[in-house]
């Protein structure tokens, strides 16, 4: 076996520099161009303390002008701006939720979507008081999936998957009046309280954030990760690689980006298919490789092995390779800078989503009945573009690592079972890992989630915050972007184990696990609740309680923020390397920082020295420990 060795932060950005030359000799835009460019940012918006949600402004607020015309003061605007960002991303996950909802509605035994995960569907069955009994499994679908869409607008009741919280959870809840309704009605009731003449008390904005988050951490996005494992199968252990390295020069290299799994689950099928390898052959090339961006990568990591080309700020890399075919996106975090770059080079810029249409791409719009046919266009129109490439131009920098992902909560609990002598029932526990945290083995977890942000160096905070709580004993739990940086590193490798305390070290060693746990997509931090949920249930404590933290250390957009509120709503403390746009406020920033403990047990902390932020999130950890007295 060769040696070991993380790819560091300078290696990365060396290769980085490699391509930006290519892109410099085509004339090619990049994002570090553009953030020269938008830099300094206009401090109103830093602040949140810009209001143009009416024609009477847009409204600045200033020392000498205090309030806006409607006589609004900064508090009000910012909790406005904070809730309005909320709503966003609350609304994007839950909307890719429902897709997947509408795709488990259309699968059927002949069609391009099947049920893959059998027990799954019966598990939820069960769980929306679906009858099975003597059922065709599609029809059973297909009323799982219906009572799946009604949690979006059903006129009574908040949402069905709160049950899965701890009780004392649920209580919390009701309690502070945060539980959520209709998905829909969270985002509706959001833009209401926020339009011109409503709400302007922070409290109540705050409130509704954290409510319209909870709709999505524990109802949106949930319905999208159960869902999309009932049709693709929940993830189990899989090997795979990271990095752009993972692209070949030699093979058509297709490149899937997005958060929809729906469409390069058909992709990664047809590009298999010996009919396609063929046609690669024919048209010179030696093969087909697919890979991934952002969390369509995810996606399909987890579950097929397909390898990882890179996280959100190296999208644009990929096509600086001159080695790509295509780039085909569905939905959320895609740049529009995609279509003039790919201009400069041979590279076809796939769009499929009604949702997300951008100017110069081939738009071949992509839906359930028509799955399979535009896959297969799409891995056509690929290979017959690898004729087009310019060898000129072709540099894949030779950098990749081996990487372990698939750890859903059942993986998880499968793994874990190795570790400690506790009792398995048939339904499972998480004993073994709370009777490795009771005994100090491990420290603590920390769930680290999010994008890349050019305010932060990219990669940097993520890998230096994993390198550092390892090194504590202190298991990590990631997902989106912050899983690829953890991968791209070599972190998710098990060799990774040499760098963990000798209790992870131990641990990784009994459960045969690399110390940082890829759990999925950004959807899929509705699995790091329902794993918090199931440690609190199984050790006795609350929550809040458990020592584990949160942590986005270079988010960057709307969902992250209702994220983080849906994180800190179900009682786990959250650290965020870049602030969220409400400093202008001392009350809303306040609330945010510390008086949400008092309504929900957990707050948000912001610190910009990612050393620091490291340190904070071991104190707060061990704090944890020490009150449960362990
Ligand atoms: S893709 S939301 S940049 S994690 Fe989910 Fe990455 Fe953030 Fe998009």
């Amino acid at each position: 076996m060769s040696e070991f060795k993380l790819t560091t932060v300078e290696e990365m950005e060396a290769a980085t520099n490699r391509l930006l030359e290519t892109g410099a000799k085509v004339g090619a835009d990049s994002w570090q161009m553009r953030v020269k460019n938008q830099t300094p940012h206009c401090k109103f918006g830093e602040e949140g303390m810009c209001c143009r949600i009416c024609t009477m402004g847009p409204c600045r607020i200033t020392k000498k002008a205090p309030r806006g015309i409607c006589g609004c003061d900064v508090h009000g605007i910012v909790g406005r701006n904070f809730l309005r960002f909320t709503a966003g991303g609350s609304a994007t996950h839950s909307d890719h939720g429902r897709e997947i909802c509408h795709t488990l509605h259309e699968a059927s035994a002949d069609g391009n979507y099947k049920v893959k995960d059998e027990a799954k569907l019966m598990k939820l069955a069960a769980e929306f008081g679906v009858e099975t009994e003597g059922r065709d499994i599609y029809d059973v679908a297909h009323e799982v999936a219906e009572v799946g869409l009604l949690e979006y607008g059903k006129p009574f009741g908040t949402q069905v998957f709160l049950k899965r919280a701890p009780e004392h959870t649920q209580e919390i809840w009701k309690r502070e009046e945060i539980e959520p309704r209709a998905i829909d009605r969270e985002v509706s009731c959001s833009l209401h309280m926020t339009h011109m003449g409503c709400s302007s008390k922070p409290e109540a904005l705050i409130r509704q954030a954290l409510r319209s988050g909870l709709s999505d951490g524990w109802g949106g996005s949930m319905m999208g990760t159960e869902f999309s494992d009932v049709l693709f199968g929940t993830p189990h252990e899989i090997e795979t690689e990271a990095n752009l390295g993972v692209m070949v020069a030699e093979n058509v290299n297709i490149v899937v980006h997005g958060h929809d799994p729906s469409l390069s689950e058909m992709i990664c099928e047809y590009a298999d298919s010996p009919e396609m390898i063929a046609y690669a052959k024919e048209m010179g090339a030696k093969g087909i490789t697919v890979s991934g961006v952002c969390c369509t990568s995810n996606e399909v990591a987890m579950r097929r092995g397909i390898p990882m080309a890179g996280n959100f700020l190296q999208q644009e890399n990929v096509v600086l390779t001159g080695a790509c075919e295509a780039i085909v996106v569905d939905v959320q975090c895609i740049f529009p800078a995609l279509g003039p770059l790919s201009k400069c080079f041979h590279t076809k810029f796939v769009t499929t989503s009604p949702i997300a249409q951008m100017p110069d791409s081939d738009f071949i719009r992509f839906n359930a009945h028509t799955a399979g046919e535009n896959a297969k266009a799409i891995v056509k129109m690929a290979i017959e573009n690898f004729k087009n490439r310019d060898p000129e131009l072709v540099h894949i920098p030779d950098m990749k690592q081996k990487a372990y992902v698939g750890f859903s909560v059942e993986e998880i609990e499968r793994k874990l079972d190795g570790v400690t002598n506790s009792q398995v029932d048939e339904t499972g526990t998480m004993m073994p890992l709370v009777d490795c945290v009771k005994s100090g083995v491990l420290r603590g977890a920390v769930a680290m989630v999010g994008c890349n942000n050019p305010k932060v160096r990219p990669d940097a905070a993520h890998i230096s915050l994993m390198k550092k709580l390892i090194a504590n004993d202190i298991i990590l739990v990631v997902s989106g972007c912050s899983a690829q940086a953890a991968a791209k590193a070599g972190l998710m490798d098990k060799r990774a184990k040499d760098l963990c305390g000798a209790g992870l070290k131990r641990v990784c060693e009994l459960a045969d696990i690399p110390p940082v746990l890829h759990m999925g997509s950004c959807v899929d931090i509705s699995r790091m609740m329902v794993l918090a949920a199931r440690i609190a249930k199984d050790s006795g404590w609350n929550i809040s309680q458990i020592p584990l933290v949160g942590c986005a250390p270079e988010w960057m957009s709307e969902k992250a923020v209702s994220i983080g509120n849906y994180v800190v709503a179900t009682g786990i403390d959250t650290y965020l390397g870049v602030e969220p746009y409400a400093t202008g406020s001392s009350e809303v920033d306040g609330l945010l920082k510390g008086g949400l403990k008092d309504w929900v047990e957990a707050c948000y902390t912001v610190e910009h020295d990612i050393e620091k932020l490291g340190d904070l999130m071991i104190e707060k950890i061990e704090e944890k420990r020490e009150a449960l007295g362990i």
